[in-house]
């Protein structure tokens, strides 16, 4: 089965997305995600100038071969635009296999290990109060599972706090909004939250908090310390990334779940992190972390050392990579939770899908391969336009991470 033609489609419905498009001789086509939030058109040209070329001819039935090909073959190797550029082979070669033999993604995988998927939704709020009223509403919606974030006093702009009720969307068009920081304040307000949202709602609701890579691992021990009697689901990102022993300091002091992986590219970024059990969740993502194949890996090494999966489910992941994410959730053992953003109606429209959310549970659908296609006529009315994540900086003007 020759690939006999592949091409790169840029559109933006509410949000830019990269995506890739296999297409074989038998006319069989498979989609993968290539997003990568505000340097989206860096994927598309790795794909279009340097791997499209590659891939003409190949058999599309070696999935694992064409992945080592791509990553070993390039020399230079990892990275996110290399990772996102080879996720999307991957996630497209999943999905003409599943529909050459008529068969759902998760059905190759191992098959179902669940019935269905378990996710969290975003509440946020500038007070308190607003964040407790938009939890109610994710919990009237029948979600078991939700992220909660709110506005600190005297910090504009806080990380997760967003325009919509149900949606958070931080890249936007023009120059990078420069946001404010100060960790005293935020550790201020994070505790005080989780203790009204217990209060509010009992024990039985999952509650998990990011604090998006701002805080150093002792202000991170110290946060996750005053959160214990809060009993997280999980504690999100407290360091950056880059310093895996840093974690070490962390799982000394407390034990609030931790979960990490958002910005990994392969299992290298993270075996440290597992193989130490020095983190709960791993969050790599099908689109950034080399695929289905590349995530099955960093899942397998995790099973084995007690780190339950927890997907990254942002809006900037395309429909696409939530499919493949979903296949992939509902196969592996250790799976944990899933996030899910909702996406806006024309990004639903531009990406038609089988995916299903009922009562804060998700299902892949039993269609042929991932079960989402891309309308390219709809695409073609979206334009890419550049945008950018915030830049952050402290009080005094120091950039600090965002
Ligand atoms: C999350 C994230 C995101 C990122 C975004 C960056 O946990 O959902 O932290 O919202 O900020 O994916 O592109
Ligand atoms: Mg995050």
């Amino acid at each position: 089965m020759r690939i006999t033609d592949a091409k790169v489609i840029v559109c933006s419905p509410g949000r830019n997305f990269v995506t890739l498009k296999i297409v074989t001789e038998d006319g069989i086509h498979g989609l993968g995600d290539a997003t990568l939030n505000g340097r989206e058109l860096s994927v598309a040209s790795y794909l279009t100038d340097h791997v499209i070329p590659l891939l003409i001819g190949r058999d599309a039935r070696r999935i694992e071969d064409t992945w080592q090909y791509l990553y070993k073959g390039a020399y230079w190797r990892r990275g996110p635009v290399t990772m996102s550029a080879i996720s999307a082979v991957d996630t497209a070669l999943w999905d003409i296999r599943g529909k050459a033999l008529q068969t759902p993604v998760y059905q190759l995988l191992g098959g179902a290990s669940r019935e269905s998927v378990m996710i969290y939704g975003h509440a946020n709020g500038d007070t308190i109060d607003d964040t407790v009223a938009a939890v109610g509403e994710y919990l009237r919606l029948g979600y078991r599972a939700v992220r909660a974030q709110c506005g600190v006093p005297g910090v504009a702009h806080a990380y997760g706090v967003g325009r919509g009720r149900l949606f958070y969307e931080p890249a936007e068009p023009g120059q990078p909004l420069e946001t404010a920081w100060s960790t005293e304040r935020y550790l201020n307000i994070v505790p005080p939250l989780f203790e009204r949202l217990r209060h509010e709602f009992g024990p039985d609701v999952h509650l998990l908090h990011d604090a998006h890579h701002r805080l150093t691992p002792i202000e991170g021990a110290r946060l996750g310390k005053a959160l214990e009697p809060y009993h997280l689901f999980w504690l999100e990102d407290p360091v950056p990334a880059e310093l895996q022993e840093g974690f070490r300091l962390i799982r000394q002091h407390t034990t609030t779940p931790l979960a990490v992986g958002e910005v990994f590219d392969t299992i290298f970024d993270c075996h440290t992190l597992i193989e130490e059990q020095l983190i709960d969740y791993i969050r790599t993502t099908v689109v950034h972390a080399g695929g289905i194949s590349h995530l099955r890996k960093i899942a397998s090494l995790a099973e084995l050392h007690h780190v339950r999966t927890g997907s990254h489910g942002a809006t900037d992941l395309s429909p696409v990579c939530m499919a493949a994410a979903l296949h992939f959730d509902l196969s592996v053992h250790n799976f944990g939770i899933q996030e899910y953003m909702r996406h806006t109606a024309e990004t639903d429209r531009v990406f038609p899908h089988q995916y299903a959310l009922d009562q804060g549970q998700m299902h892949p659908g039993d269609a042929p391969g991932l079960g989402v296609d891309i309308d390219e006529a709809l695409a073609a009315t979206y334009p890419y336009s550049r945008a950018y994540l915030p830049v952050n900086r402290k009080e005094d003007g120091t950039i600090h991470s965002w």
